[in-house]
């Protein structure tokens, strides 16, 4: 067998993480993320059949029964992941019964899968609804979002078109928007079904006054998508009391979306 350290997804995933902790993303124990691999890439470094223990997960995600998971240690740090992958992250199946994690690898000083968990599996079983090649749920604290969550209206519709408007690209990276919740306690699994709630719909949610989710079929496309939400939160804080005198106008936003033939949410535009 392969050692699990030198894996293309414990590699890929770790610099990520890395990554985020270096843009001020994940401080201290900030942030998790979960990775769904598949049986073929796992056998050469893997013995599937050896679970090292067992998990209960806290509720019935029996949709994933089978499915393995690359995901961060609950208390572990983003900034400490590249250093030792085998401490900080754990590789778990979904068991048959639908309410056990397998521990196949990692978790080594006895941890276990981030508190988020919930909320990442209920997401994963929304979006393989929506796409059969997504992979990857990603949640993170980036500053401008933050600080814009503590000025701006939380509606789906308000809070996207102010985002969209703060950065030509953003149409075009989301078109479908984002979806925002009302301030919840977090770890839950009462925040995991309205975050998965939202995933029906779209592929970024917005915690107020804590963080974001973004998902994808792969790592750079869910990063990618914090990331130019992220930029725009910038640009709309930097603004801040200044009068904008030369804006993204509707009219602009559904130029943008005939020229790049965008399925955009039509009813986000006046
Ligand atoms: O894992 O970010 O929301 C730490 C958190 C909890
Ligand atoms: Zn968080």
């Amino acid at each position: 067998m392969k050692d699990v350290r030198t894996s293309e997804f414990v590699i890929e995933f770790a610099r990520m993480a890395t990554n985020m902790y270096r843009l001020g993303w994940d401080e201290r124990n900030g942030g998790n993320i979960s990775y769904l691999l598949y049986e073929d890439e796992l056998k050469e470094y893997l013995d599937i059949n050896n679970v090292v223990r067992e998990m209960p997960l806290g509720f019935n995600a029996k949709e994933l029964a089978g499915k393995y998971f690359l995901v961060t240690g609950t208390g572990k740090y983003f900034k400490n992941v590249e250093r030792d992958p085998a401490f900080n992250l754990g590789i778990l199946r979904i068991k048959d019964d639908g309410v056990t994690a397998e521990l196949l690898w990692g978790f080594e000083d006895g941890g276990k899968f981030t508190s988020e968990f919930p909320a990442h599996l209920m997401s994963h079983i929304e979006r393989l609804k929506v796409s059969k090649n997504h992979r990857v749920v990603l949640h993170t604290h980036p500053l401008a979002i933050m600080a814009m969550s503590f000025v701006h209206p939380l509606s789906d519709r308000e809070f996207t078109r102010t985002i969209w408007k703060m950065n030509n690209e953003c149409i075009v990276v989301f078109p479908d928007g984002i979806g925002v919740l009302p301030w919840m306690v977090c770890g839950t699994n009462e925040i995991g079904e309205a975050t998965a709630n939202k995933m029906k719909d779209y592929r970024i949610v917005l915690w107020p006054n804590h963080g974001i989710y973004g998902v994808g079929d792969t790592l750079d496309e869910a990063f990618g998508l914090v990331e130019t939400v992220e930029k725009s939160a910038q640009v709309y804080m930097m603004i801040g009391e200044r009068e904008i005198i030369n804006p993204i106008t509707d009219q602009n936003l559904k130029d943008l979306a005939a020229h790049f033939k965008l399925n955009y949410r039509k009813d986000f535009l006046d």
